[in-house]
């Protein structure tokens, strides 16, 4: 079972958000009375906030055995519309819903209410509050290991984002083997301050918490100063983060006694690994990972960090590389080639979208990551086979999402997406519009409004035209030398 692990001991501050605390047992409790809150469903959905409420929300309902969509709690209209509509949620699960404690360390004092399900004006499925100082004992059966524990939406190079079914012996598998590698164990106390929709905040940042035993601090935003006051262990960030906090060298400095530093989501610039192990005397420990495989590559605790690789495979992942037509390539650290992945935290496919091109004919899934792999088996991400597919602050991004978007504005003729190079956070979506009568910001705001705020462009450029070649596609590396 994923939690088994949960309530052996009573442990105080076992889960920490923002300040607000909750023992092992009141997590337990709360999270009991959501899941008789969720029995039957066959989905449910949650707006994710970073809160005690969205933690006690998902292990209500891995305890239940229904499966969660985490969606991103500032998703406009046509994101969210989309997502409830595509996985068919029967609830949605409202972490603001409820009566709110003060803040304050300490366990959360009663206050029972159930203001029982209520409905938004008739639009999505009924909304029901998640209440901390509900309580109810949590179900006894044993869930399913092939159960879907989460459906996940992750963004494809056109379109809307897309669900990714994990299951819940995807997510075991996983997390089994970062607990190896990382010699993850109870004794830990985990800090982050990671969105709560997402592999590397809710998977690996909440369920690996509860799966290990270890305590949870999130520090609410993943500002620097807020892991300096965390006191932890183990910490996980993006390289963004990990960039601000070397920035900030107070508070790099407080983490010196932490055990281990991690990185992952995005690639992490080799001065940042640099900077931070200078000013830590830590070597950030690099991961690899993606919505649709979970974590499959990473350095380990003990043995080499080494600045711009990622690691090797993960016990039960075997990887390999492809060319262009499809042979194998040898994994000698110089050849490069698409990564494919296998093993039992890769995920079965796209939530109704069977048949695609995304596996092998002999099973493999083709990440749509360039990598090398040396004959030591240590890998190297170089980069996304599609400019479409922008990594921006660790978040992914489709230009076709953000484009179509831009096209539904009334003002807009033509509009093309690029993810142009940026010292911060990796990549910056940079829209290029032809359009008349509407600022820049305006279509900033637009795309802030109708998708989540961080789809949205950083930057606009009004042009003429687009770049085309003969065939009318947009030349999109035409644009990104444009921006540079
Ligand atoms: C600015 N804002 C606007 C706005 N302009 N809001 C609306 N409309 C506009 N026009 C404000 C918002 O109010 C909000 O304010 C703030 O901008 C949020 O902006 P942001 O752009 O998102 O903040 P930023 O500082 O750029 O964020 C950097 C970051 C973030 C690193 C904190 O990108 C982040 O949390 N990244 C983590 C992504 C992640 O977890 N990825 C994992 C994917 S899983 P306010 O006041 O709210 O701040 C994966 C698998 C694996 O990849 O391997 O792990
Ligand atoms: P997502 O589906 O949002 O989890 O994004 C997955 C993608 O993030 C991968 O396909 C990679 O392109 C990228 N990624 C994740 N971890 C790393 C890493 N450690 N180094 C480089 N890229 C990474």
């Amino acid at each position: 079972m994923l939690l088994s692990n949960l309530g052996s001991v009573d442990v105080p501050a076992a889960v920490t958000v923002d300040g607000r605390a909750l023992t092992s047992g009141e997590l337990i409790d709360a999270a009991g009375a959501v899941a008789r809150d969720v029995a039957g469903a066959t989905v449910v959905a949650i707006r994710a906030t970073a809160s005690l409420e969205t933690v006690v929300a998902v292990t209500g309902c891995l305890l239940a055995g229904v499966p969660l969509v985490p969606v991103p709690p500032d998703a406009g209209p046509v994101e969210r519309d989309h997502i409830l509509r595509d996985c068919s949620a029967d609830l949605l699960l409202d972490p603001d819903g409820g009566p709110r404690p003060a803040r304050g360390p300490g366990p959360l004092g009663p206050g029972p209410r159930d203001p029982g399900p209520r409905s938004d004006a008739g639009v999505g499925p009924p909304v029901v509050p998640v209440v901390l100082s509900r309580r109810a004992d949590p179900p006894s059966g044993a869930v399913t290991p092939d159960r879907t524990a989460l459906i996940l939406y992750t963004s494809g190079t056109t379109g809307a984002p897309k669900g990714v079914p994990v299951t819940h012996a995807a997510i075991a598998a996983g997390l089994d083997a970062l607990a190896e590698a990382w010699a993850w164990s109870p004794d830990d106390v985990l800090v982050h301050g990671l969105p709560l929709f997402h592999v590397h905040g809710l998977v690996l940042g909440v369920v690996g918490a509860l799966r290990t035993g270890s305590r949870l601090v999130h520090t609410g935003r993943p500002t620097p100063q807020g892991y300096a006051a965390a006191g932890g262990s183990l910490y996980f960030a993006v390289p963004t983060i990990w960039s601000r906090v070397c920035a900030d060298p107070t508070a790099a400095r407080a983490l010196r006694d932490a055990r281990l530093l991690v990185s992952g989501s995005a690639a992490l610039p080799v001065p940042v690994f640099q900077e931070l192990t200078r000013l830590t005397g830590h070597q950030p420990v690099e991961r690899y990972g993606m919505t649709e495989t979970l974590i499959t590559v990473s350095s380990r605790v003990v043995g080499d960090r080494r600045p711009g690789w990622v690691g090797t495979p993960l016990t039960g992942v075997r990887t390999r590389l492809t060319g262009e037509a499809g042979e194998l390539l040898p994994h000698d650290g110089e050849s490069v080639g698409e990564l494919q992945v296998r093993g039992p935290m890769v995920f079965g496919g796209y939530l109704g979208r069977a048949g695609r091109d995304d596996f092998t004919p002999d099973g493999w899934f083709r990440t749509g990551d360039v990598a090398r792999i040396g004959p030591d088996g240590w890998h190297q991400i170089v980069g996304r086979a599609s400019i479409d597919l922008i990594k921006s602050g660790g978040y992914r991004i489709g230009a076709g999402e953000v484009e179509n978007v831009l096209l539904a504005h009334p003002a807009v003729r033509e509009a093309a997406v690029v993810g142009v190079p940026d010292a911060d956070l990796g990549q910056q979506v940079v829209a290029y519009v032809v359009a008349d009568g509407v600022r820049p910001q305006q279509l900033i705001d637009f795309v802030a409004t109708e998708l989540s705020v961080h789809k949205r462009p950083r930057k606009v450029h009004m042009v003429d035209r687009l770049p085309r070649n003969a065939m009318g596609k947009v030349q999109k590396k035409a644009l990104l030398d444009d921006s540079r």
